[in-house]
């Protein structure tokens, strides 16, 4: 006799809850909503860099996900810098794959737990069954594996964590290395002034447009709700689900440590990370509307590795967002406009560094 499979419901966070996470008596803004769960299965210890992106996204992902929950996790930073020999800093079961197999060893776990559920060999529900791939790794190295288990709709969650380059091994560029984005592999010089002269592959899209059945979203590590939501939603589809999670590398590139989740958002205000999510059922795309919209310089301007870009190499940074403005059915204001213009900017390295906006709570 075949057993039932039963599948766990997550409740979403309040969105607006943050309303009700008004300053406190210090007069901090806080961005952390007081009901977020205790539970934390990915705990302190671990060896990332001061400020890394990944590892909050990491916790994040863990606290929403909860205690029942399998994880892999593939060759990149978030494997090597979070375990060492019998040492992890998780507390819910975790395997290492290799680089380019973590799609197919997720579609093994899923098969496997639904398989043993079935047969009665494995008494509790169906577990949360994450993987958390490097860009390096889900846009490249292991794209044909994640698309493959996704085309097969096995019934986890695919999430990329875009430090956009290859950095456990040096920061080497990647497919989602931004255009003008300075890694060892893409120096500036007098040949190529812009370092990096292709745009970013739009992974996500890709993996939308490609897997139409499967739930698809971005978010970054600047909207903690917002990626705890996405997680849940991800874990609550029954089938295949893809995240794109944006995560600043201090090391990479060269950033003052406690700006990560600052980064997180000015990226989505300079329209150089969109932020949506797409619904398999309708085949629709929600795009989020940031309540600022900054020209792409205070976003470069944080960061050593644009350090070297040129007044034309930032107005073609420039047309890209404005063109990612259009996208999300937003408008242009003049003032971005004027900025796809070269003559309107000088080198970034001449920018004055912006410091953060408080933009009030829930903004
Ligand atoms: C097939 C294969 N090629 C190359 C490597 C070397 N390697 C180990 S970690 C890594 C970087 C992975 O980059 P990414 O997936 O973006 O993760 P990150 O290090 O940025 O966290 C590379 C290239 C490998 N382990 N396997
Ligand atoms: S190099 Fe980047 S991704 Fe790796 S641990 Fe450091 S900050 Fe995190
Ligand atoms: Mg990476």
């Amino acid at each position: 006799m075949a057993h039932e499979v039963v599948r766990h419901q997550l409740p979403l966070f309040e969105e607006e809850g943050r309303s009700a996470a008004v300053d406190d008596a210090a007069g901090r803004d806080r961005h952390y909503l007081p009901d977020f769960p205790d539970e934390d299965p990915y705990a302190a210890g671990h060896r990332t860099c001061a400020g890394c992106g990944p590892a909050i996204q990491y916790r994040w992902v863990l606290k929403a996900a909860g205690n029942d929950s399998v994880l892999a996790g593939p060759t990149g930073c978030m494997y090597v810098a979070n375990s060492t020999y019998l040492c992890t800093p998780y507390t819910v079961p975790w395997a290492h794959t290799p680089i380019a197999s973590g799609g197919s060893f997720t579609s093994g776990m899923a098969a496997g737990y639904e398989a043993m559920i079935r047969k009665g060999r494995y008494p509790g529900a169906y577990p949360n069954i994450i993987v958390m791939a490097g860009d390096g790794s889900a846009s490249d190295i292991g794209l044909g594996s994640i698309s493959g288990a996704l085309y097969r709709n096995h019934d986890a969650l695919f999430i990329c964590y875009d430090n956009e380059c290859y950095a456990n091994t040096g920061i080497q560029t990647s497919p989602t290395t931004p255009y003008a984005g300075m890694t060892t592999f893409t120096p500036f010089g007098k040949a190529i002034p812009e370092g990096k002269k292709l745009p970013p592959k739009n992974l996500a899209k890709m993996m939308a447009e490609g897997h139409p059945h499967c739930y698809v979203a971005t978010t970054t590590v600047g909207y903690p709700t917002d990626l705890m939501n996405k997680t849940r939603k991800g874990l609550n589809h029954v089938g295949a689900a893809f995240l794109h999670c944006y995560t600043p590398c201090q090391k990479g590139w060269v950033y003052q440590t406690s700006m990560t989740v600052e980064l997180g958002r000015r990226v989505v205000e300079a329209g150089l990370f969109p932020v949506w999510e797409y619904d398999p059922e309708s085949r629709q795309y929600s795009y989020f509307h940031p309540p600022v919209q900054r020209p792409v310089t205070d976003y470069l301007a944080l960061q050593g590795r644009f350090g070297h870009m040129l007044p034309e190499h930032i107005a073609t940074m420039q047309q890209a967002a404005n063109l990612n403005w259009q996208t999300l059915g937003m408008d242009v204001p003049a003032r971005l406009r004027e900025g796809e213009d070269p003559e309107h900017h000088k080198r970034i390295s001449e920018e004055s560094y912006s410091m953060p906006l408080n933009r009030g709570v829930g903004a």
